[in-house]
């Protein structure tokens, strides 16, 4: 099929990614592909997932017609992708937390590709040394405490920041679902202080208030936000491309609106974006719900500046 012309009044995304803002401007966005592939409790290709985000982009707009902003008063900044898609998770997680550190002081916020899950752990190491002043917010389908006996896979990134100092009163964990976890690790969630939003609590208050109070909560108490948005926490029918999903999950709207609030605040420093393997794709759904992610993160980045 020939390739339509380009429409100069229709502003890619994928052009925004490559430079194409306004000048000066506003804030400045980073963005860091982590193509980790080995240590999945599933084996598949999470490793094809950023070249495959950044593709996407060129299937959307910068314009946010409902919030009436264009993504093009922020910067992105590229940094690529580390080569980390040969890596077992213990040999890359100091790439990967060096990567982050270097990445963000210049950035008002990162958005960290992945890759499977265990690139949260190293990531929000790289965030800040001291986790004790940071807060953790996950939208995940699982809880992600298995035990580390193994090494770190992408069914335990919150256990290894829980031994490394992160305090579980610091963790609010959204979408989680029946018959996707286990007894024990609800358990340790419970005693170790960590929130746990089920998908039915998020059906009941609505994804608005709930990620909004707990990043109130969150900020009450720490410094600086991260999130980590596990695709997996979509509904099986619009995350085909995660291991992970299952029928009953939260919905594409639900998890953009969720992104947006993110980019909105303040002391949310990183987002990652995890457990895509654009290989089991049906329709580019997953790929594209993704995508859809991380301008509604960038959205909110940008109405932290005042309307120019
Ligand atoms: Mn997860």
């Amino acid at each position: 099929m020939k390739p339509q012309a380009e429409d100069g009044n229709w502003p890619r995304a994928s052009n925004w990614l490559s430079g194409d803002h306004f000048r000066p401007p506003l804030g400045l966005l980073g963005l860091l592909g982590v193509p980790l592939r080995d240590g999945a409790i599933t084996p598949g290709r999470c490793d094809l997932a950023p070249a495959a985000f950044r593709a996407a982009l060129a299937r959307f707009s910068t314009w946010d017609l409902i919030h009436g902003c264009d993504l093009r008063d922020i910067a992105v900044r590229d940094h690529g992708d580390l080569p980390v898609s040969d890596a077992v998770p213990e040999d890359a997680a100091p790439d990967i937390g060096n990567a982050v550190r270097a990445a963000l002081p210049a950035a008002d916020a990162l958005i960290v590709l992945g890759g499977h899950n265990g690139i949260t752990h190293p990531a929000m190491c790289g965030m800040t040394p001291a986790l004790r002043d940071c807060g953790l917010l996950t939208l995940d389908a699982h809880l992600d405490l298995r035990d580390l006996a193994l090494g770190l896979t992408n069914g335990n990134p919150v256990r290894a920041l829980l031994r490394d100092g992160l305090p579980g009163t610091h963790v609010v964990q959204i979408g989680i679902q029946s018959f996707a976890n286990a007894p024990f690790y609800a358990h340790l969630a419970s005693e170790s202080g960590i929130t746990v939003v089920t998908v039915e609590e998020v059906r009941r208050r609505g994804i608005e208030q709930v990620v909004s109070s707990a990043l109130a909560s969150l900020a009450e108490r720490t410094s600086h936000i991260y999130v980590d948005l596990d695709m997996d926490v979509l509904d099986r029918a619009f995350a085909p491309a995660t291991a992970g999903s299952r029928p009953g999950g939260l919905a594409p709207w639900e998890v953009q609106a969720a992104a947006r609030i993110c980019g909105a605040h303040h002391k949310v420093r990183v987002l990652d974006l995890v457990e895509v393997d654009p290989s089991r794709d049906v329709a580019e759904a997953t790929v594209l719900a993704g995508a859809s992610c991380m301008l509604a993160f960038a959205g909110g980045l940008r109405s932290r500046f005042p309307v120019g």
